[in-house]
């Protein structure tokens, strides 16, 4: 079997059979009454589509070509200005003349002639025009089943037009988030489109989630059962007169029977299966579903961007999906030239936009960027629904979620993402902080606490009286202690850290173990801080910032800092720092990839804060910790790395991870001495002293302001 497109003949061919396999099942009565002014009769549409083919083409295009009948252009025109006076279209079902084996053999003479045209190589214009004739054949097939369905539910036998129809079953209603932004919409000019799926253009989403699946039977029997139809506060007002005025009840085709609710199909009256997509809604009603579900309907942007998105279900084989948009025209829309122009420009006002397809329209009619139209009282459509929702704004969030999620949604719109070191530390992060300083292979915390101890009485001879002791990121407070134990003379502490969990509970521990001493802890991130509360921190300054922590700044964030902690501290203040070295990589290594995993553990310990405190979705087996030693920017760097392709949610946006992609989590500068001692210089501050430990090497340096 050959997988090329078919030809234009052959689609020409196919499409036309097809039309006719459509009327098989009918007899000649059905084919010619009308059931409703929206309506056509069978005949009229078979006879119409091929008026189309012997309007547009063959009586401009083919030379010689002689009209059928010259009355058909009165009888099946169906609304073209342009082309002349017709019948009007309530009283198509009088149009018993030509009986319907004219109208067939009109359709004989058309195809033959149309061959004719279509038998050498089409020009781009006149495939064109045959592809407009087979898409428009293609909705008429669609109206065909639609008018017969109506016309059948209309008497008193019930009868079945045949098997084949069904749409496929609801499956689970998940709603999927989608990212807003500026975003494109319409044809692009690849392939077949109707003039009013374009011009493409871009329009602006804010974050939406939609439903995967369609609004079922049996989710809008719980609206009926909750009074759906006779509680206003659901309808828009339009809506709501045209209940009173209808007395609708329940969708167009479903019947209440002694053993319950039943929906009469093209295949008969069937009892309600209830997870078939609910059919046969006017806009009205799928507004007011929607509104008792708190939800919304999709605008046709919305919809047409989740369709793009390759998640939904029940697209184009089930039910035409009402959106809440108005049918008007695409920015820089213009309509053909000529009578083609009035096919769907002059309708862009008073009708609703549908998206999808249903389980009647032809196999391949339909498009992402299709857009079907109907007033919104209309039920005899094969139309449903799919739910949208608003995503919440991030202004529901708290301040320091806020900050995180600004923060979370800069960094992951960079090439590789990142976030900053310091979303680390809520409390189970500074307790795996403090666990990763215990284990064998993390040197820097046992290095400089020996370092510490050595040089205590060192540090303390140069300690002012009355000195106000001020820690940048103080975490545990541990190495606070070697301080002052050796010098009694620190009167105050300010322990500054962003972990308000960390900081109590340091802050109660050292008030206990050194009564005389002041604790005035300062919850707050210390990079921001741009004075020390004023009763804070009187009398000499000593800044203290231990932990190599400066290490995790960028170099010109630690330049930065540094000027700022100049500032901050004051004239006379001096500044003890911790600075890890630079050493062999493979010592450097092992100390950011532990063996028990506990490094790893509070790396992917920031995923799990982004999913508390936004609401996202991360799964942490899905994500593994790496870290590793790069020579040219003298640091060692930590990263998550996607072990799949995923999606995730967060604080109403969504995300892409493509499998090994890398979320960069934190950089660990290491120094060289006079690598440091110049950035120090740099920062304002004289260089007095510097210490260095045992192996693994970490340097403790005194700077003076
Ligand atoms: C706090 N900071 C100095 C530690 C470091 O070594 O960069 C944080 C850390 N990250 C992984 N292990 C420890």
């Amino acid at each position: 079997m050959s997988s090329k497109a078919p030809s234009l003949l052959d689609a020409y061919r196919q499409v036309r059979r097809h039309s006719e396999e459509l009327i098989a099942p009918l007899s000649a009565e059905d084919a010619v009454t009308q059931s409703m002014p929206d309506a056509s009769p069978a005949k009229w549409h078979i006879a119409h589509t091929t008026w189309f083919f012997e309007t547009f083409l063959l009586k401009p295009r083919l030379a010689g070509y002689a009209e059928f009948d010259a009355s058909f252009g009165y009888l099946f025109n169906s609304y073209y200005e342009a082309l002349g006076a017709r019948q009007p279209r309530p009283q198509r079902g009088m149009l018993t003349r030509p009986p319907l084996h004219r109208v067939l053999d009109y359709r004989l003479h058309v195809d033959e002639h149309m061959q004719a045209l279509l038998a050498g190589e089409p020009d781009a214009e006149l495939e064109a025009l045959v592809r407009l004739g087979l898409a428009h054949e293609e909705q008429h097939q669609e109206l065909l089943l639609m008018d017969i369905l109506h016309l059948f539910s209309l008497s008193p036998l019930a009868p079945s037009y045949g098997e084949g129809h069904a749409p496929p079953a609801c499956g689970p209603q998940r709603f999927l988030a989608i990212q807003g932004g500026l975003l494109g919409i319409g044809h692009d000019g690849q392939g077949f489109a109707f003039d009013n799926e374009a011009p493409a253009h871009r329009c602006f989403l804010a974050p939406f989630e939609i439903a995967e699946s369609l609004v079922s039977n049996g989710q809008w029997l719980a609206f009926i059962e909750d009074g759906g139809y006779r509680r206003a506060e659901f309808w828009l007002s339009d809506g709501w007169a045209k209940v009173q005025e209808e007395g609708w009840e329940a969708p167009l085709y479903w019947r209440r029977q002694d053993d319950g609710w039943h929906a009469f199909g093209l295949a008969g009256l069937r009892p309600l299966e209830l997870d078939a997509p609910v059919l046969h809604v006017s806009y009205y009603e799928a507004s007011a579903y929607a509104n008792w579900a708190g939800a919304r309907l999709p605008t046709e942007m919305e919809w047409e961007v989740a369709a793009r998105d390759g998640r939904l279900r029940q697209l184009y084989d089930a039910a035409w999906q009402w959106t809440q948009s108005a049918y008007a025209p695409y920015p820089g829309f213009r309509p053909g030239a000529g009578a083609v122009g009035e096919y769907n420009g002059k309708f862009m006002v008073s009708q609703m936009v549908l998206r999808g397809g249903a389980c009647i329209t032809p196999a391949g009619h339909s498009r992402p960027s299709y857009r079907n139209f109907f007033h919104p009282e209309k039920r005899w459509m094969f139309a449903g629904l799919r739910l949208a929702r608003d995503l919440p704004e991030q202004a529901a969030l708290d301040p320091h979620a806020r900050e995180l999620a600004e923060d979370l949604e800069a960094g992951f719109s960079l090439q590789p993402r990142q976030l900053s070191p310091k979303y680390f530390y809520d409390a189970a992060g500074s307790e795996l902080f403090e666990a990763i300083c215990r284990t064998r292979e993390y040197y820097p915390t046992r290095s400089e606490t020996a370092l510490l101890k050595r040089i205590a009485p060192a540090l303390a001879e140069r300690i002012p009286a009355d000195c106000t002791l001020v820690e940048f990121g103080s975490g545990a407070s541990e190495k606070t202690c070697l301080l002052l134990d050796a010098a009694a003379q620190i009167r105050r502490y300010v322990p500054i850290d962003i972990s308000p969990a960390a900081l109590d509970k340091a802050a109660a521990r050292l008030q206990r173990d050194y009564p005389a001493l002041r604790v005035e802890p300062l919850c707050a991130d210390f990079t921001r801080l741009e004075a020390l509360p004023p009763a804070l921190a009187d009398g000499p300054r000593l800044g203290f910032f231990p932990g190599s922590t400066i290490g995790n700044f960028a170099p010109e964030q630690a330049l930065a800092f540094l000027q700022g902690a100049h500032e901050l501290l004051g004239p006379g203040a001096s500044f003890i720092v911790g600075v890890d070295l630079r050493k062999d990589v493979k010592v450097l290594e092992a100390a950011y990839n532990d063996a028990e995993g506990v490094t790893a553990r509070f790396n992917l310990n920031l995923l799990q804060r982004i999913n508390r405190e936004l609401g996202a979705d991360f799964q942490l087996d899905r994500f593994d910790h790496l870290a590793f030693w790069n020579p040219e920017h003298s640091r060692i760097e930590m990263h998550l790395v996607s072990r799949a392709e995923q999606r995730v949610r967060i604080a109403g946006m969504e995300y892409l991870f493509r499998a090994g992609e890398r979320l960069h989590t934190e950089n660990s500068y290491k120094y060289a001495i006079d690598d440091f001692r110049a950035l120090a210089e740099r920062g304002g501050w004289l260089v007095r002293e510097h210490w260095t430990s045992a192996e693994p090497a970490f340097a403790v340096f005194r700077l003076q302001a």
